[in-house]
């Protein structure tokens, strides 16, 4: 049994952003998928969290952004906490404080940041010492993308075949330090289809599924390789057409469902345009309407003015590569 002591632990992690999407569960309880994904933790965007185990709680008690959650979320939370007393042979409940630093108005899913910090506070919390491997293998069991956000920078989540070897880990090479990710919001409502949902329906209804796991791995050699090699115009494109080819199996699915809406293409058209015209940006899109233009430094300005010429200022967030987990 783990001594454990009542001062809470907190923990501060950033979203990130897939460049070659996670999109399918082989195992949904343990989320195994299947296929690797690689991603680029953002600077600004994040979500800071502290854990408490306390003896004399009757019950997990969760507060997400100063409101105290019930129902779903507070499920999920508390599945989550029950796999890390698991671990660390406790059985004590937990107070959880949780806030994110993640603008609605960014378009950016928090769920990656949240369980990111959420791991790292309350394994600590717990009495464990965990290493950046198995954390990012904890992280996982709360949502997917929560594995890459345990490391900055670019980050491959290898799909591994059972819990002991589906985790993330930073790449090591060098290359492409110039990228800037700029954030346009279409829309700030939540989702109609959740991922979770959505990835489902795709792997069961999909007739294009198969071809999309031996493309993705393709689309990921691919990817480091433009990485390794400093090649901008390799990694925007694979990363354009990924996303695309991820989204093609929602709309083969059955019934089928889309994320795009019409300013999402409006969007996509811009950042068309803006290539044709030799201003180098490329797009990629999560389970939602938003869309995240990829650029580099020097054509930045011309791509933010068009974009806050089309949206306005408070729809356009420029970020860059943002640092790993952190203990506070
Ligand atoms: C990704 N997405 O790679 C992909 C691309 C959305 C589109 O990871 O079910 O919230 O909690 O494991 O991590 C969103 O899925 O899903 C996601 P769960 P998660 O970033």
């Amino acid at each position: 049994m783990t001594t454990l002591s009542n001062d809470p632990v907190s923990a501060l992690a950033h979203t990130n952003i897939a460049l070659i999407k996670y999109w399918g569960k082989k195992d949904e309880r343990l989320i195994i998928p299947y296929t690797s994904s690689l991603s680029l933790t953002l600077d600004q965007f994040y979500t800071e969290t502290s854990v408490r185990f306390d003896q004399s709680l009757s019950a997990d008690k969760v507060e997400i952004d100063g409101a105290a959650v019930s129902g779903k979320s507070w499920q999920r939370v508390h599945d989550f906490l029950t796999v890390v007393r698991q671990l660390a042979g406790i059985n004590a409940a937990a107070e959880v404080i949780s806030l994110n630093h993640v603008p609605i108005a960014a378009g950016l899913a928090s769920s990656a940041s949240a369980f990111a910090a959420l791991a790292a506070a309350a394994s600590k919390a717990a009495g464990l010492q965990l290493t950046s491997t198995d954390l990012s293998r904890l992280a996982r069991r709360g949502s997917g993308s929560a594995c890459r956000s345990i490391f900055g920078g670019f980050v491959e989540w290898q799909r591994g075949h059972d819990d002991t070897d589906s985790y993330a880990f930073p790449l090591q090479q060098t290359g492409l330090k110039d990228i800037s990710v700029i954030a346009l919001t279409v829309e700030s409502k939540p989702k109609s289809i959740s991922s979770r949902e959505g990835m489902n329906r795709s792997v069961t209804t999909s007739p294009y599924y198969p071809t999309w796991v031996n493309v993705a791995q393709n689309d990921l050699v691919d990817i480091k390789l433009a990485i390794v090699t400093n090649d901008f115009t390799k990694f925007g494109t694979i990363s354009e057409l990924n996303a695309m080819r991820m989204h093609a199996l929602t709309l083969s699915a059955a019934p089928d469902f889309m994320y795009f809406n019409s300013e999402t293409l409006t969007a996509m058209n811009l950042v068309k345009r803006l290539r044709h015209q030799g201003i180098e940006c490329y797009y990629t899109i999560d389970a939602g309407p938003n869309v995240k233009v990829i650029c580099q430094q020097a054509n930045k300005p011309q791509i933010v003015g068009a974009f806050t010429k089309l949206l306005g200022p408070k729809r356009v967030t420029t970020l860059q590569a943002g640092p790993g987990v952190q203990y506070l």
